[in-house]
């Protein structure tokens, strides 16, 4: 029998997304909420992390009762195989989007990509001194041809750490070496992942996790921060500006082309089409007032901080931007793009295309959306776009509420720049007690959690204590449509951060980009410890991603935690049946890195664990409350 769908005030805190709930379960669209419902309860040895699929002796499920698989595995080697493999897909997924921005660099050092170029300079220069290649009086595509060959080498086993690791302090990089957790090549740490966790292998818990661990700093230091670097070096460093979010910035009267996916090498391309007079001029012919671009989940997160086009939503919005009727394409790349997604757009006029060979949907338009043809391309996405508004059915278009101001594009370059070049101000203010401390909130959504309950929860807990926070990824929109990412939300926080955010003009939570964007927080953590020549984990700083859902959260995770930072889960990844595993992730590391995971499902009691730590770290600073 088909069970009761949850009354829709449960799933969600947004007007804007009970709205298209509601029009959904009108027009018998099934949604995410639809299929969880279906889902659970869940297989319980899966929960655990319990079940072994390693081989074909199995697949094995082991408890109490059979606490051995076929081979002898126990619960333990199984967890933590599966956790390694959990995280070791997330840095995959993070470093090869790091890697596609190294081959744009590539075909433009090769005069192969005359759609793409080295906009910011000054920072291909910088970086290339931080690796160490000579960069005085040299040409920049000589330096930009060097830089490129260093990061490839950096997914490769002939280097003995990656390159951005002259980063961090030499206290931490003296600890990877000790416990073997140094990261020494992308790929390499991931294939050496998938071999450990083969059937006779790494047969130690706490070995296993050691290399989750450098696999997870593999992706935080080198995919990640090659992905953040090389796009700012590629489409511009961000800088501040105000732009909207929710699902208002769907314009009725315009062509409403939404980016979703990570890789802004194809959401620049699209946006810089759609801003082209002759495509504009065919929208009107069509009886549009313009075309308009707006962001869903990461990709969206990358223009927004660079162009300032609007967020349509996160994760938990994709599928509910679609349901307002008026979206004319959906424009793809990779990651965390729901499948339901081609579907929902059946269900409407909408046209769902996809652009990278490595994630195709089945029932879509497909791209192969190359480097050398990139604008080529992306103007035939657009016109796909424009004329499918001829065929908006205007009796089902909704479009709920009003947009929410949101300020954005706080890269490091344009913190310092605003600090007037150094960090020393924001040291002082830590010193002196106005910011206690800071939290990177970042991550996903899950409709096992009431959409940005936690997410939007947490943040209002913290910075009425005085802690700032840092926003990126999906907990961006969230925060964005409570009114926390501009300058007034000083009004929500403590008399410290509304004293120094006020002073500065900017919000009591900086919006830092999107989930490889991460590693802008890393850079900044490491930095501040350089300045005050502690460790990270010295810091009065933690992380949380409340909400999160995917293999890639739970890579930044974990390289937080190996970094030193102080991590929060919402939910706890699926390692329960493993006791080792278990304390390791919520104790044991902290020993080893000085950092753990916690995992607590309230936004109170976490913003209470998150001030007891920074009153410890800030005493160990010698600072006063
Ligand atoms: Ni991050 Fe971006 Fe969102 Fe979560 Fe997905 S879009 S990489 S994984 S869901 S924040
Ligand atoms: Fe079972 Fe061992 Fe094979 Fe896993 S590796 S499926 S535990 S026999």
């Amino acid at each position: 029998m088909a069970k009761e769908p949850r009354p829709i005030d449960e799933l969600t805190i947004w007007d804007d997304a009970k709205a298209m709930l509601k029009k959904a379960r009108r027009e018998g669209v099934e949604t995410v909420h639809d299929r969880l419902d279906q889902q659970t309860p869940h297989c319980k040895f899966c929960e655990l992390g319990t079940t072994c699929r390693n081989c074909t002796m199995g697949p094995c499920r082991v408890s109490e009762k059979r606490p051995r698989g076929v081979c002898g595995a126990d619960a333990d080697v199984i967890v933590a195989r599966n956790f390694g493999r959990f995280v070791t897909g997330g840095a995959a997924g993070h470093s090869d989007h790091g890697r596609d921005l190294i081959e744009v660099l590539e075909a433009i050092v090769e005069g192969e990509a005359p759609d793409y170029k080295i906009t910011d300079e000054g920072k291909l220069f910088r970086l290339a001194g931080e690796v160490g290649i000579e960069t005085e009086g040299r040409e920049l595509m000589a330096v930009a041809e060097d830089l490129m060959e260093c990061f490839f080498a950096d997914f490769g086993s002939r280097k003995k750490s990656v390159s951005l690791l002259s980063r961090v302090p030499e206290v931490r990089k003296e600890k990877w070496a000790k416990l073997g957790m140094t990261p020494r090549g992308v790929d390499r740490e991931i294939a050496e992942m998938m071999h450990r966790t083969h059937m006779g292998c790494d047969n130690d818990a706490p070995n296993t996790l050691i290399h989750a661990a450098r696999t997870a700093l593999a992706d935080g230091w080198g995919g990640s921060m090659i992905g953040t670097e090389l796009s700012d070096v590629i489409f511009g460093t961000p800088t501040p500006k105000m732009s909207t979010a929710n699902l208002a910035v769907i314009k009725e009267d315009k062509v409403n082309l939404l980016v979703h996916g990570h890789n802004p090498v194809v959401s620049e391309m699209i946006l810089a089409a759609a801003r082209e007079p002759e495509m504009v001029a065919r929208a009107k012919e069509l009886g549009a007032t313009g075309i308009n671009v707006a962001g869903l989940c990461c990709t969206g997160n990358e223009l927004l901080m660079r162009q300032g086009i609007p967020m349509a939503g996160n994760h938990l919005m994709t599928e509910l931007a679609i349901i307002t009727g008026a979206v004319e394409a959906v424009v793809v790349d990779y990651q965390c793009i729901m499948p339901s997604l081609v579907q929902i757009s059946g269900c409407y006029h909408t046209k769902f295309i996809d652009t990278a060979n490595k994630a195709r949907f089945t029932g879509a338009i497909h791209f192969d959306f190359q480097p050398r043809t990139a604008m080529k391309q992306a103007r035939e996405i657009v016109s796909i776009a424009i004329e499918a508004f001829a065929e908006r059915d205007a009796g089902r278009v909704e479009i709920p509420g009003e947009p929410i101001e949101i300020m954005t594009g706080f890269s490091n370059e344009a913190v310092i720049e605003a600090l007037g070049g150094t960090l020393d101000p924001l040291v002082k203010a830590i010193a002196d007690g106005d910011i206690r401390g800071a939290v990177g909130i970042v991550g996903c959504n899950n409709p096992k959690i009431k959409h940005d309950s936690l997410n939007v929860g947490l943040t209002k807990e913290l910075i009425k204590k005085d802690i700032l926070v840092i926003v990126t990824g999906c907990v961006t929109t969230a925060a964005g449509k409570a009114g926390l990412l501009v300058p007034e939300a000083i009004e929500m926080a403590g008399p410290g951060l509304k004293k120094i955010c006020g002073a500065l003009g900017i919000p009591p939570v900086l919006h830092y980009g999107s989930c490889v964007d991460n590693s802008r927080i890393i850079q900044l953590c490491a930095a501040l410890a350089n300045e005050l020549g502690v460790d990270i984990s010295d810091l009065p700083v933690g992380a949380s991603s409340p909400e999160w859902y995917s293999e890639k959260a739970a890579a930044i995770g974990l390289y937080a935690v190996a970094s030193g930072i102080y991590t929060h889960l919402g939910h706890p990844p699926n390692i329960l049946g493993s006791e080792t595993v278990t304390n390791l992730a919520v104790s044991g590391l902290e020993d080893l890195v000085g950092a753990s995971f916690f995992i607590e499902p309230d936004a109170v009691k976490t913003a209470e664990m998150f001030d007891e730590r920074i009153k410890a770290k800030r005493k160990g600073l010698g600072l006063s409350e």
